[in-house]
């Protein structure tokens, strides 16, 4: 009888352990071909984001300040597409990445380009 408790004790732990760890990453993951992210005040929904080559991210306004998402090596933004810095709420920037690659991501206004402040990573491929 020790043995078998011992067995379904040890087995409950490394479920508790395996499901602390997914919901830890799931707040702030994304992975998709076309991925929604909101930018709110001021922080991203999403920290880590991965797409396909060729998979889009739409930049969602969702704060009463605005925001933007800017690459932290400038070869992408959302002034790109949306013609602005100053994305509000509702306001969309759908950017179709074809380059592979590993982007540092910031808000001009509220991060910067080393990924302090409201910044995150995006996984293209
Ligand atoms: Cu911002």
């Amino acid at each position: 009888m020790k043995p078998r408790v011992l067995v379904l004790a040890v087995f409950a732990a490394a479920l508790l352990v395996a499901c602390g760890g997914d919901e830890g990453s799931e707040g702030d993951v994304v992975e998709g071909t076309d991925v929604t992210v909101s930018m709110f005040d001021n922080r991203y929904e999403y920290t880590e984001i991965r797409i396909p080559i060729g998979g889009s991210v739409n930049w969602l306004g969702a704060g009463r300040n605005p925001h933007n998402s800017v690459a932290g090596d400038e070869s992408w933004s959302t002034e790109d597409v949306f013609g602005n810095l100053e994305q509000f709420e509702d306001d969309e920037a759908v950017i179709t990445y074809t380059e592979p690659g590993e982007y540092v991501f910031f808000c001009t206004f509220h991060g910067n380009a080393e990924g302090s402040g409201m910044a995150g990573t995006l996984i293209v491929g």
